[in-house]
């Protein structure tokens, strides 16, 4: 019975029932239920703290932040980005007006290449939108230097980058500011969520206005926001959820560890190792399927997963690039983005997360090496 239970792609950290319940008990008594409430400023002060940032801004999920930032830092015109991540991070362009403007990625990381950045720079440019994709860095320190020549923004979608580190340092303090998922999929939950990573106090009290309408006061609206608040008993959740993430992590990495061993010999299939100075969240784990030496196409074998129960997922498949909204771009051509176009045609996450077991492990591996 047991090896033909479905194992998904992921599945959430949840905190413990009891714990919560203590806390829910807390937020009724407190009658206060959103709106920059206890828990939520409780769990701002406690991701400062864990992540190493200046400032954050909680959010009610991880789309609405990359909005928001885009609106705090008056971008306009054009902003280049990538095709290869969650549809979330173009759609946040269009919604403040904005024309994407794609940059082929770089296929040792799937992270935009920034030796292609320049040349699709234009007199409209205002900004770069990067992602850390499967919350692999991006070259920050490039990306920095073409902004700086350029006087462009860069605002990063972190939304897979939680808890991520280089040499010590926290990723999300990289460029104007980064955006966080907290949705149910990602390493780190508030069922849904998000927030928003800036670098003083003076663009946390903007950000604040503007995920609360605009209003800086009771009677004042300085801009027309939206609303985006995360509410106390997500907030809570959070504040439980941060207690076990690390464990959490570990359990990842350690899936990891056995996925690399097991894989490295099949031919045909291949995967990012861990880079060096990285602190890694182990968010997804994508493999890469090269038809002709693997003997079956990436569909073929995702399928075949299927079918027996294993779901991985393609993340990310199809290119945003090729969605009708964004595919009359003339930066959306295959021509342009080669490398993105062939990492979605040869991707499959493998299932990744703190409750699989060693049997799921083998089985996962099995399918593939069959
Ligand atoms: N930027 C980037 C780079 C992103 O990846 C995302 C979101 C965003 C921005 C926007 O952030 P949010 O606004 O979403 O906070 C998922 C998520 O909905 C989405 O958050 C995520 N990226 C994207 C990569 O994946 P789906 O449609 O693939 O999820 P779904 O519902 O098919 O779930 C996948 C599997 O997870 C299920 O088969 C089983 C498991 N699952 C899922 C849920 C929701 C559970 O076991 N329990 C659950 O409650 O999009």
């Amino acid at each position: 019975m047991e090896s033909n239970k479905q194992i998904t792609v992921t599945s959430p950290l949840l905190p413990d029932l009891d714990e919560f319940n203590e806390l829910l008990k807390d937020i009724w008594n407190r009658k206060w239920i959103t709106n920059n409430g206890h828990y939520h400023q409780e769990l701002e002060k406690a991701l400062c703290e864990y992540l190493k940032v200046p400032y954050i801004s909680l959010f009610t999920n991880g789309t609405l932040p990359l909005i928001t930032a885009l609106q705090a830092l008056r971008i306009t015109g054009e902003v280049i980005t990538t095709p290869y991540s969650f549809v979330a991070t173009t759609h946040s362009l269009w919604w403040n007006g904005i024309k994407p403007v794609f940059v082929d990625i770089d296929p040792a990381t799937g992270n935009i290449d920034p030796d292609k950045i320049e040349a699709a720079i234009t007199s409209k440019t205002t900004a770069i939108m990067p992602v850390h994709v499967y919350g692999k860095p991006c070259d920050v320190k490039r990306i920095q230097e073409i902004a700086d020549k350029y006087g462009l923004k860069v605002i990063y979608d972190a939304a897979h980058a939680f808890g991520v580190e280089v040499n010590g340092e926290s990723i999300l303090t990289a460029g104007d500011m980064s955006t966080l998922s907290f949705h149910a999929t990602k390493v780190y939950n508030t069922i849904e969520g998000g927030a928003l990573v800036m670098h003083d106090e003076q663009t946390k009290k903007r950000i604040d206005y503007l995920k609360n309408f605009g209003f800086a006061g009771e009677t004042e609206v300085v801009a027309p926001g939206i609303n985006s608040k995360m509410d106390e008993m997500r907030s809570a959740y959070g504040l439980l959820n941060l207690r076990q993430v690390d464990k959490a992590i570990e359990a990842r990495r350690q899936v990891a560890v056995k996925y690399r061993e097991a894989l490295c010999d099949v031919p045909g299939i291949s995967f990012f190792d861990d880079m060096p100075g990285v602190k890694h969240n182990y968010s997804y784990f994508p493999v890469f399927v090269d038809a002709e030496k693997y003997g079956m196409t990436r569909d073929e074998l995702y399928f075949k997963m299927k079918e027996h129960g294993v779901l991985g997922r393609r993340y990310f498949y199809p290119l945003i690039s090729t969605f009708s909204t964004y595919r009359g771009l003339e930066s959306a051509t295959q021509e342009n983005l080669p490398n993105a176009y062939r990492m979605a045609d040869e991707v499959i996450c493998l299932p990744m997360h703190h409750a699989l077991s060693g049997e799921d492990v083998e089985r996962i591996i099995n399918e593939i090496k069959r």
